[in-house]
């Protein structure tokens, strides 16, 4: 393992017996070291290997192992469908899969995860891949984010230097294997500082009421959520931080939290991308409707759709460009997509924000409808058009986000379709990709509003 990256299996920080418990399953950070190891020796040399993203310790163990080994791990959604799954195992070029990978279609030799050794391969250099991590944009498949162990490493330590996070914290969350929240700050962060780790499973409120840590991570769903039951909310109050970022927090839910858990939450925001680039300290000021700071290594600009660099006044409204430690190689096999996603070296985030005097930021909104945010997961419109399409009874479709209480925007498709109801269209969507990308509602329409070129107008879409 390289003694950079995950220190704690390195032994750095002593053993403790329940260092990581996930879905309550324990184990040290010698053991993981140990399963790992027994992965590890078999995937050395492959080009990547494929991660069924499950909530549980063979998630952690076969992702260790791969950063052991030094070959990219591509986590995959747990309930990818077969669009999905097809599109990330050949573009990614995983040559073998982890995990309990039922997938019919799929020849790909399955790794185990099983037994214990002493393994240990050379070390990883800090510019090689360590994920393949597949992110939707406003049209197409997604597209495969080639993360380095170098931008995780200055992205868990800039975290860590923000939050005062220490070996002495215990994080609880339970939130998906398969993206940048859960995995890299959720996992590879607590393995990184040295603090314990409880994955709870599944983000519930009763499960992080339980857990008794001092450090919680959520998106605004699972916040909201656990808001609604005060109950649970004020068992958090022992917590040192609380924390919340993948989409905007409800200035009602930071008010609810800091009313219920005594303390206001810190927000963070990223993306998969530049991962987590701006954040409130953990002593600094937190402000509702802000996201901080950004974080060491990290610059950020404002720039009009001219490219000309615009005030930091708290009300200008610009893109918000990042650059820095934390970012991307590239989209794996997409060179014209990394290359029209750069100014320079400042990546464009497509996020409108605004920056006041003190460097303290606000996320505005999307500059494009075609991506949705939901329940903190990021879903692009074309893809669930695409998934949408084919069913045979459909002949046009359109999905944009509607603002929902629950979870920040909702799924809703507009479809010009003959003989079937919503509830199919709903079920078919879900079994062709993941479950989350649902429209959770399908209005049936006559006609699509379209502009004199033939283009459907969104903004139409009631
Ligand atoms: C429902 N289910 C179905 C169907 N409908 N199964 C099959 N077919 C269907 N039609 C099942 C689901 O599989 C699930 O089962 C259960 O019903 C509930 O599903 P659902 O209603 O979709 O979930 P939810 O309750 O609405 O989920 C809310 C959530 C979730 C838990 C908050 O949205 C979530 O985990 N969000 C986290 C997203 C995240 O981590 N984003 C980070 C992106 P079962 O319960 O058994 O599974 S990284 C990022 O954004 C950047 C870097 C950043 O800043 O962090
Ligand atoms: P993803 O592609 O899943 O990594 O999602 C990244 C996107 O999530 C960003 O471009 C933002 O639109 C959104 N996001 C992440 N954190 C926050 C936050 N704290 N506030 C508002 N939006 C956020």
């Amino acid at each position: 393992m390289s003694a950079s990256l995950l220190p704690s299996l390195d032994g750095r920080f002593g053993d403790g017996d329940t260092a990581v418990r996930v879905a309550g399953e324990s184990v040290s950070w010698a053991q993981l070291a140990r399963r790992a190891a027994a992965v590890a020796q078999h995937l050395a040399g492959m080009s990547a290997v494929a991660i069924r993203a499950t909530p549980t310790l063979d998630t952690v163990v076969g992702v260790v192992a791969a950063l052991m080994a030094g070959v990219p791990a591509v986590p995959m959604p747990a309930d990818a469908g077969p669009m999905e799954r097809e599109h990330m195992l050949r573009d990614s070029g995983a040559t073998a899969t982890i995990g309990d990978t039922q997938w019919p279609e799929v020849a790909l030799p399955k790794i185990s995860v099983e037994g214990e050794t002493d393994w240990s391969g050379p070390q990883p250099a800090g510019d090689s891949t360590a994920l393949i991590m597949y992110t939707s944009g406003t049209t197409g498949l997604p597209k495969g984010v080639v993360l380095s162990r170098r931008a995780i490493a200055a992205d868990l330590d800039g975290l860590a230097e923000a939050w005062q996070w220490t070996p002495d914290d215990t994080l609880v969350h339970g939130l998906p294997l398969f993206h940048v929240h859960g995995l890299v700050l959720g996992v590879l962060g607590a393995l990184r500082v040295g603090s314990r780790l409880i994955h709870t499973g599944k983000p519930t409120p009763q499960a992080y009421a339980e857990a008794d840590g001092s450090m919680y991570f959520g998106v605004p769903t699972v916040w909201s959520r656990i808001c609604a039951e005060p109950s649970l909310a004020t068992s958090l109050r022992g917590a040192r931080l609380v924390v919340s970022g993948s989409a905007p927090l409800p200035v009602a839910v930071f008010d609810d939290m800091t009313r219920l858990i005594g303390q206001s939450p810190i927000e963070r925001y990223g993306m998969t991308e530049t991962l987590i680039t701006v954040s409130t300290r953990a002593d600094g000021e937190r402000r509702p409707g802000w996201v901080g700071v950004p974080i060491v290594g990290v610059e950020s600009r404002l720039v009009d759709e001219t490219g000309a660099v615009l005030d930091r006044d708290g009300s200008t409204i610009g893109e918000l460009q990042i650059r820095g430690a934390t970012m991307f190689d590239e989209y794996l096999n997409r060179p014209e997509a990394t290359a029209s996603s750069f100014d320079g070296d400042w990546f464009r985030t497509g996020d409108a924000a605004v920056i006041d005097a003190g460097g303290f930021h606000r996320i505005v909104g999307r500059q494009s409808v075609d991506i949705i945010k939901t329940g903190g997961f990021k879903v692009g419109a074309g893809e669930v058009e695409a998934a949408l399409l084919t069913h045979h009874a459909v002949s046009e479709a359109a999905v944009i986000g509607v603002s929902d209480p629950d979870l920040g925007q909702r799924i809703v498709a507009f479809v010009v379709c003959d003989g079937v109801d919503g509830a199919v269209l709903i079920e078919h969507v879900a079994a062709l990709l993941s479950v989350h990308k649902r429209p959770r509602e399908v209005r049936i329409v006559d006609v699509l509003p379209r502009n004199a070129m033939g283009k459907v107008q969104k903004t139409l879409l009631t």
